[in-house]
C-alpha cells in the first residue's frame, strides 16, 4: 500500500537524493564530525579541545537521532496506532552521548573516529553535562520509562517541561553544611533539543468563568503565556525505533502585554512578560514533600494545557470523532502533578468541543491512568481553593461540579457516613478550604497504581482505602518500578557487561534481562570468579580514582565498598547510617592493635542532596562530614575505617558509584519508600543489598533468595504501634539500646563540633524518633556484623552472592514494567519502524 502512495512535494527522485541515512562507516562519521567543528562549531584542528570535541560528536549522533526520530514519527502518523503519553514534571535524563552510542550501536565506530581526530573518546563522554531535570527516584524512573518503551517499540511520548535550571548544584562549606547554586545547564546550547518554535501553545492564567447552561462554561480575560515546543530524541536500543519527549518553555505571549503599553505603562508591561518567562525557569527542589508555590501551579497548568492541546490537534488529525479519543490515547499521570490535565481535558471537551458533561467525563475516565509514588502525608499535594480561584477559576466550577455529583454517588453507596464522605470529598474543608490532587486523580483514572508490592498494598489499605471500597479493587494494580539494563549495567560498567556477553554468548540480555539467569551456571566456577571479582575490583579502582582527583582522600580499593546515595532525608535515614558508623568507629578505638588488625575494612560513601529548605537534612549531611572527618584524620582507625560524603550527586556520579558497591544500603523505616529504584541499580551490579523490608528491597529479596541480602529492623505493621509507644509510653533509649545511647552521647561530647548544633537532630531520636531508629538500631548492628563476617569468612561464598543477585535481576528490568503499563493498562502495542 504504501508503494502506490504520491509523493506528496516535488521531485521524489530530486528529495530522495537529498535525505540522508544513519552514518555507517568511520570516514563517513569523521567526515560529519569535521564538517560540524568547522562550520556550526566555526573551529578548526587548531584550537579544538575536548569540549568542542563533544560538541562536534554531539551534533552528529544528532543528526542519526533525528533521521530515525522522523522515520518513527511518519510510521505513527501512517499507521495512526493508539499512543501513550506520559506526563512527568521531571526527566532525570543524565547524559545523554554515551547512551545514544550505545543504543545506535555506534560507539565502536565513533570511538575510533574521535581517535582518528586526536580524541579519546572517555574524555569526549566526560565533557557533556547533566541534563538534571529531575529531583530523585520519579524523575529517573521517567527517564529509564522512555528508555524501555522506545525499545521496546511502543508508541510513547513524554511530555515535561524545559527548566532553564535544574537541579541545583551541591557544594559543602568548610563547616561541614550543603550550599547550592543555580544549575545553567543549557549555556553552552543543548544539542540534544530539536526547538520547534512553530509548536506554540497559548496558555491563559486568571480572567473569569462564565456558566452557560449544561454545565457549560466560557473562560477569557487574564494573561496568556505562550509555550513553546522542544523535542529530545530518544533512541530505542538496537532499533531504529526512537521517541520523543516533548518539553515545553515559557514565553510572554507578545513580547509584554499591549494593554498596558497603550495605556502608556510601559514598566507594569514589561513585568508581565517576565512573569510569563518566569514559569520554566527552575525544577522545584523538593522529593517527596509539596511545599504549596503559586509558581509550582502555574508550571503544572502550563504543562498540562499545553499538553493536552498538543495531544487534542494530533488526535484530531487522524479525522476520527471525538469519541474515539481513548480509543487512540492513553495518558499516565506521573504522580499528582499533573492531575489539572483531568479537569483540563473537561474542559476542552465541554467548553470547547461542544461535547455533553456526561459524555466528557466518559471519555476523560477511559482516558488517564495515575502512578502514586508516596504514601508520606507531607507529600500529598493540596492546593487552596483560593490560588485556584485566582489562577483557574474555570476548573475550579469543574471541580465542584465533578465533586456534587461524586459526593451524590458516595452518599448513595454508603448512606450515612458523613466522615467517609468528608474524607473522599475533592475539597478538605478543615485549615482553609483546599483541593486534594489525590483524590481528583483517582476520581479521573480508570487504573490507579503503585510502584511495588507492598507499597500499593499501602495505597489500597491506607491512603486509597475509601476510594477502594467505592469503586472496588480492580481499579487498584500493581506495576514494580523497574530500571533500564543500558544504562545501569552496559553502560556505567563495561567490564561487567563484556563478561556477561562474553559468559553467555551474545548480547540478548540486554534486552531480556531474565537471560541472566545463564550465568548461574558459572555460580561455582573458579575462573569465573576470578574474572567477576576482578571487574568488581576495577570498578573500584575507577571510584577511587574519581575520589583522589575530586577531594584529595586515598581510600584503598581493596576495602569494603558501603555506599548510601539517595535524596537525603529523615525517612530513608542516613542518620542511622552515620550513627551506626559512629558506633563502629567507637568500637574499634577501644580495640588492641591486634583487635584491630582483624577488623574488615570498610570505605562507608554517602551523597545526596538535601532540599534546601529542609532543615534537618541538612544538619545529617553536616553530621556525615563532620564525623567523616574526625574518623579520617584518626590514626587509630586508618586503613580500618573511613567516611566521605562525595559532594554534587548526580545520575552521572550514580554511574561511577553503583558499579562499585560491594554493599549498598536501602534502610528506610518500614513502610515508608515507596519502591527505590537504586537498589535495583546496585544489585544488577553485583552488589549486595543491606536493607529494610520495605519498598522493592521485598521483591529484590524474593528474586535473588533472602540468604543473598542482608535484612533488619522492623516490620510495616508493627510501625504504628512503636510510634504511638513513642508518644505515649516513651523508653529512655539508654533502656532500649544502651550501644545507640552511648552513640547519641559521644555526638554531644563535643568531638564532632559543638553539642548545641547536633542537639536539634538527637532531640529527634531521643524523643519522638519518628523514623525508629533506635528500634531498629541494634538490628541494624547485627545485620552489619553479618555483612562482616560473610564478606571475610569465604570470599568465594561473597562472589556467589553477587553472582546469582546479578543472575536473578531479570524482573527489574523497566522493560517488563513498561510492557506491563502497555499491556494492562494502556492497551497499546509495539509498531515496527
Ligand atoms: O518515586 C520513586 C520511588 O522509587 C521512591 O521510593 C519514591 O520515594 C519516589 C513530590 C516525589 N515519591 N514521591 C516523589 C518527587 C517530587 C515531588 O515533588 C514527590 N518521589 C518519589 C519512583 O517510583
Amino acid at each position: 500500500e504504501q508503494g502506490q502512495e504520491k509523493w506528496p512535494k516535488g521531485d521524489e527522485a530530486t528529495w530522495k537524493a537529498g535525505l540522508r541515512g544513519v552514518d555507517s562507516d568511520v570516514p563517513e562519521i569523521t567526515k560529519n564530525i569535521v564538517h560540524h567543528v568547522q562550520t556550526t562549531l566555526a573551529r578548526q584542528a587548531y584550537n579544538i579541545d575536548d569540549m568542542g570535541a563533544y560538541q562536534a560528536t554531539a551534533l552528529a549522533v544528532r543528526e542519526d537521532l533525528i533521521v530515525n526520530w522522523n522515520e518513527t514519527q511518519l510510521t505513527y502518523t501512517k499507521k495512526s496506532p493508539k499512543r501513550a503519553y506520559y506526563l512527568s514534571l521531571e526527566f532525570l535524563m543524565g547524559r545523554t552521548l554515551d547512551n545514544a552510542l550505545l543504543n545506535l550501536g555506534m560507539k565502536d565506530k565513533f570511538s575510533e573516529g574521535v581517535n582518528k581526530l586526536g580524541f579519546n573518546m572517555e574524555d569526549v563522554l566526560h565533557s557533556e553535562r547533566d541534563a538534571a531535570l529531575g529531583n530523585g527516584g520519579l524523575g529517573r524512573l521517567a527517564a529509564c520509562y522512555v528508555d524501555s518503551s522506545a525499545t521496546c517499540e511502543l508508541p510513547v511520548w513524554g511530555y515535561g517541561l524545559r527548566y532553564q535550571y535544574g537541579m541545583f548544584q551541591q557544594l559543602i562549606a568548610p563547616d561541614g553544611s550543603q550550599l547550592e547554586a543555580p544549575d545553567p545547564w543549557l549555556d553552552n546550547s543543548n544539542p540534544w533539543e530539536i526547538p520547534r518554535l512553530d509548536v506554540t501553545v497559548d496558555v491563559r492564567f486568571g480572567g473569569h468563568a462564565e456558566k452557560l447552561e449544561g454545565n457549560r462554561g466560557i473562560w477569557s480575560g487574564g494573561q496568556e503565556v505562550l509555550a513553546i515546543a522542544y523535542d529530545c530524541p530518544i533512541p530505542g536500543s538496537d532499533t531504529k525505533s526512537t521517541n520523543n519527549i516533548r518539553f515545553w518553555s515559557a514565553r510572554p505571549r507578545r513580547g509584554f502585554d499591549l494593554q498596558s503599553f497603550n495605556a502608556g505603562n510601559y514598566e507594569r508591561a514589561v513585568e508581565t512578560s517576565n512573569s510569563a518567562a518566569n514559569i520554566t525557569n527552575v525544577l522545584y527542589p523538593n522529593d517527596n514533600h509539596y511545599a504549596g508555590k503559586t509558581l509550582r501551579l502555574q508550571q503544572q497548568y502550563f504543562w498540562c494545557a499545553a499538553s493536552l492541546s498538543d495531544i487534542m490537534r494530533r488526535f484530531k488529525n487522524t479525522g476520527k470523532d471525538i469519541s474515539e479519543f481513548p480509543n487512540l490515547v492513553a495518558i499516565q499521570l506521573n504522580d499528582t502533578h499533573p492531575t489539572l490535565a483531568i479537569p483540563e481535558l473537561m474542559r476542552i471537551l465541554v467548553d470547547e468541543e461542544d461535547v455533553e458533561w456526561n459524555a466528557a467525563w466518559d471519555i476523560v475516565t477511559r482516558t488517564f491512568s495515575y502512578t502514586n509514588h508516596t504514601v508520606l502525608p507531607e507529600a500529598l499535594e493540596k492546593w487552596p481553593v483560593q490560588i485556584f480561584e485566582q489562577l483557574l477559576p474555570r476548573h475550579l466550577q469543574i471541580i465542584y461540579d465533578l465533586n456534587w455529583t461524586f459526593l451524590q454517588a458516595v452518599a448513595k453507596k454508603f448512606p450515612n457516613d458523613v466522615a467517609k464522605m468528608e474524607r473522599m470529598s475533592l475539597i478538605e474543608e478543615a485549615n482553609g478550604r483546599q483541593i486534594r490532587m489525590a483524590n481528583l486523580a483517582v476520581l479521573g483514572s480508570f487504573k490507579v497504581n503503585g510502584v511495588a508490592e507492598l507499597h500499593s498494598e499501602l495505597v489500597r489499605t491506607t491512603i486509597l482505602k475509601d476510594f477502594v471500597d467505592f469503586y472496588g479493587i480492580s481499579k487498584f494494580a500493581n506495576v514494580t518500578n523497574g530500571i533500564t539494563p543500558r544504562r545501569w549495567l552496559d553502560q556505567c560498567n563495561p567490564s561487567l557487561s563484556a563478561l556477561i556477553t562474553e559468559t553467555l554468548g551474545s548480547r540478548a540480555w540486554l534486552k531480556d534481562l531474565y537471560l541472566l539467569k545463564g550465568l548461574l551456571k558459572y555460580e561455582d566456577d573458579v575462573a569465573f570468579h576470578k574474572k567477576w571479582a576482578a571487574s568488581k575490583a576495577n570498578n573500584k579502582q575507577r571510584l577511587a580514582a574519581y575520589i583522589k582527583s575530586t577531594l584529595g582522600v586515598t581510600v584503598d580499593p581493596r576495602a569494603m565498598f558501603v555506599i548510601q546515595v539517595k535524596r537525603i532525608h529523615e525517612y530513608k535515614r542516613q542518620s542511622l547510617n552515620i550513627l551506626g558508623v559512629i558506633h563502629r568507629y567507637l568500637t574499634i578505638k577501644a580495640m588492641t592493635p591486634e583487635e584491630r588488625a582483624k577488623v574488615n575494612p570498610r570505605v562507608v560513601l554517602f551523597a545526596g542532596k538535601a532540599a534546601p529548605g529542609y532543615w534537618m537534612a541538612k544538619l545529617i549531611i553536616r553530621l556525615i562530614v563532620n564525623v567523616g572527618k574526625v574518623i579520617n584524620s584518626d590514626p587509630d582507625v586508618k586503613g580500618v575505617l573511613t567516611v566521605l560524603f562525595l559532594p554534587d550527586y548526580s545520575v552521572s556520579l550514580a554511574e561511577l558509584l553503583i558499579p562499585a558497591s560491594d554493599i549498598s544500603e536501602h534502610i528506610s523505616t518500614a513502610g515508608t519508600e515507596a519502591s527505590g529504584t537504586s537498589n535495583m541499580k546496585f544489585c544488577l551490579n553485583g552488589g549486595l543489598l543491606l536493607g529494610t523490608v520495605d519498598g522493592a528491597n521485598i521483591e529484590i529479596a524474593e528474586e535473588v533468595g533472602e540468604d543473598n541480602v542482608f535484612f533488619f529492623g522492623h516490620l510495616t505493621p508493627a510501625v504504628e504501634e512503636l510510634r504511638y509507644n513513642h508518644r505515649y509510653n516513651p523508653i529512655p533509649v539508654q533502656e532500649k539500646s544502651p550501644a545507640l545511647a552511648a552513640v547519641l552521647d559521644n555526638v554531644m561530647s563535643g568531638c564532632y563540633g559543638e553539642a548545641s548544633i547536633w542537639e536539634p537532630f538527637i532531640n529527634t531520636v531521643r524523643q519522638g524518633d519518628y523514623y525508629l531508629i533506635s528500634d531498629d538500631f541494634d538490628s541494624y548492628l547485627n545485620a552489619q556484623a553479618m555483612v562482616d563476617e560473610a564478606y571475610t569468612k569465604d570470599p568465594k561464598e561473597w562472589i556467589k552472592k553477587s553472582i546469582n543477585t546479578t543472575a536473578r535481576m531479570g524482573k527489574f528490568s523497566s522493560d517488563r514494567a513498561i510492557m506491563t503499563y502497555a499491556e494492562e493498562i494502556w492497551n497499546i502495542e509495539p509498531v515496527k519502524i
